[in-house]
């Protein structure tokens, strides 16, 4: 983990295998996330990859007997995707390279993507017989619809990252040389902002997929109250009614 000033860079870091997940790996993200979680003056995350890739899923190497891959994703990939939907603090990914299989829908689970030119998505799974997991089939149809989601899940076509920005699958492309320094600009950014109402929006965007209208509308009543009662709230207002820039604390009182 690289500490920051009120945000942290975690990195993936198995480059000889395109960082793609074994246990080990798997342990020392989910500590950091739940070590972030906890930490109130770290404000947001970035997410990215060592080396020439972002992360290709699974590390085959350790599947090549029998396992009970419904175990491991127990143990492993949903509780990944939970932690990072769950984070009351923004999440930027930095897709530096190939994302692949679980390393596709890990950054799909993130609040921002970015992703350089030369990156690639790959719903790897149907090229070894597997189902997309770690919300793939959650989250692609619905960022890109039904129609693109099935066909990437079958086909398990690469996605350029011109591609996936054109057809909504992630937030913006930017060259390869420019991807980390305003990856970190954003997440720096990101750190200065009102915590607990960003925290809020993830929570009611999170919840929009399994609500209907009247539901989505008590929850943003709901939220709004919460997001009501916070000093970076009455910052915000005086800052704007003296016509200057607002300092958020992201702190409950
Ligand atoms: O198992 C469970 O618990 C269930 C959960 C499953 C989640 C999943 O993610 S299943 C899907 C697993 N991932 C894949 O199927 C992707 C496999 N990788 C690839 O298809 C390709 O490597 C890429 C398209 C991602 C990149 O291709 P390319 O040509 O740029 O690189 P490469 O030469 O294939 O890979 C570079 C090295 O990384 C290579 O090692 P080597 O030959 O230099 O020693 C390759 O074997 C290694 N590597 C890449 N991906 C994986 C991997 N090693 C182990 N596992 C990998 N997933």
């Amino acid at each position: 983990m690289d500490r920051r000033d009120g945000w942290v860079i975690l990195t993936l870091n198995r480059p000889d295998r395109l960082n793609s997940f074994n246990a080990e790996m798997h342990g020392r993200l989910a500590g950091a996330l739940d070590e972030v979680g906890a930490d109130q003056g770290c404000r947001a995350v970035l997410l990215t990859g060592a080396g020439r890739g972002f992360c290709a899923g699974q590390d085959l190497s350790d599947r090549v007997g029998p396992a009970d891959l419904g175990a491991t994703i127990d143990a492993f990939y949903n509780p990944l995707v939970r932690r990072l939907r769950g984070l009351r603090k923004p999440v930027v990914c930095a897709v530096n390279g190939v994302a692949a299989g679980a390393g596709a829908n890990i950054a799909l689970a993130c609040d921002i993507v970015l992703a350089a030119r030369s990156a690639k998505f790959i719903q790897a799974f149907s090229k070894i017989g597997l189902v997309p997991d770690s919300g793939g089939t959650f989250f692609l149809p619905r960022l890109i619809g039904d129609a693109r989601a099935r066909a990437l899940a079958m086909l398990a076509e690469p996605l350029t990252a011109e591609q996936a920005e054109a057809w909504g699958l992630i937030w913006k492309v930017l060259d390869d040389a420019a991807l980390r320094g305003e990856a970190e600009k954003l997440t720096a950014h990101l750190a200065t902002q009102p915590t607990i109402g960003l925290a809020l929006t993830k929570e009611a965007l999170n919840a929009s997929a399994a609500n209907d209208l009247d539901a989505q509308l008590d929850l943003e009543r709901d939220l709004q109250r919460k997001a009501g009662s916070t000093p970076d709230y009455a910052e915000g207002v005086r800052a704007f009614m003296e016509k200057r820039t607002p300092t958020f604390t992201g702190r409950s009182s």
